[in-house]
């Protein structure tokens, strides 16, 4: 079903939306490939300058999709390592895409769902939407980066009482512990994901991707090594247009226009 994942471009943000919604957007095979083929595409694509994952209907995502995982557990065919053939690529598709992404949380994410708004750059949720590390609920330890992304994102302490207690997070609660960024009534999130992923995608996109290369891989590193890769990224920005423009629009006191090069 190619409209599993729809991959839609405008006004400089690919939108990318999980779109499975009678199962709540559980993550089959054919899903991860989608959206690993979305993420690729626009990786690729000069025009897409900022990305906006979300989910159809009431729910971000529910993760691995468990009738397809139960079918595989009882026949031969075993799991089938999507942890290594789907999830892990995704995240490091998430994570090292040189362009922001936000995650407009709609709904549940569960599981590898919520590892997927976590590899995401910055989240927005309604008010409806909740997240549930679901992995011990069904006997498995964390992955799709979780393990990595959430005490990152809301330290040891709360990552660990959430992966353990595998209890849902509601919007508010993910508000207060940094997990968001903003949580919006249900019907005003489309408008605010678009106008959070629009703004960004007329940005500084050369800089925004040695943002998110530093903070993401310099916080793994000693002090010497981030520092090293914020100089080689530093001298990247320094010899772009957008550095260039905004400077001089800085000193005649203009508001900069940035073309992302
Ligand atoms: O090797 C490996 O594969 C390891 C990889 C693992 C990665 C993971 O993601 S593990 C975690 C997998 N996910 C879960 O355990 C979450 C399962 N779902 C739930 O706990 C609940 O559905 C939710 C809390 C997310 C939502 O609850 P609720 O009450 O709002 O909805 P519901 O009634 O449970 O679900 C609605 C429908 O979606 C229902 O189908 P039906 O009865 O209307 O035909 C339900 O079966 C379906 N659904 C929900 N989650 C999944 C799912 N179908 C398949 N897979 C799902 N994960």
């Amino acid at each position: 079903d190619k409209e599993s994942v729809r991959y839609e471009v405008s006004h400089g943000v690919a939108t990318v939306t999980l779109n499975r919604p009678a199962s709540l957007n559980a993550l089959t095979t054919e899903v991860k490939e989608r959206l690993l083929e979305a993420l690729e595409q626009a990786r690729t694509d000069p025009a897409v300058r900022a990305v906006l994952l979300t989910g159809a209907g009431r729910a971000f995502c529910a993760g691995q999709d468990l009738d397809e995982h139960g079918r595989r557990l009882s026949s031969d065919e075993g799991l089938g390592d999507t942890v290594r053939k789907h999830y892990n690529p995704l995240v490091l598709a998430m994570t090292r895409m040189p362009k922001p992404i936000v995650a407009a949380v709609n709904g549940v994410a569960a599981g590898a769902g919520a590892g997927l708004a976590f590899a995401a750059d910055l989240r927005i949720a309604s008010t409806e939407a909740s997240f549930l590390m679901a992995f011990a609920n069904v006997g498995l330890g964390a992955d799709t980066g979780t393990s990595w992304t959430l005490p990152r994102l809301v330290g040891q302490a709360r990552a660990m009482e959430m992966l353990l207690l595998a209890e849902p997070v509601p919007a508010q609660r993910a508000l207060e512990i940094g997990l968001v960024t903003r949580v919006v009534e249900p019907e005003a999130l489309a408008d605010a994901a678009r106008e959070l992923a629009e703004r960004l995608a007329s940005g500084p996109t050369v800089a925004y991707s040695a943002i998110k290369a530093e903070v993401a891989f310099g916080a793994a590193l000693d002090l010497p090594g981030a520092l090293d890769i914020e100089a080689r990224l530093q001298d990247q920005c320094a010899e772009t247009l957008d550095h260039l423009n905004a400077t001089l629009a800085f000193l005649e006191k203009q508001r900069p226009t940035f073309q992302g090069r």
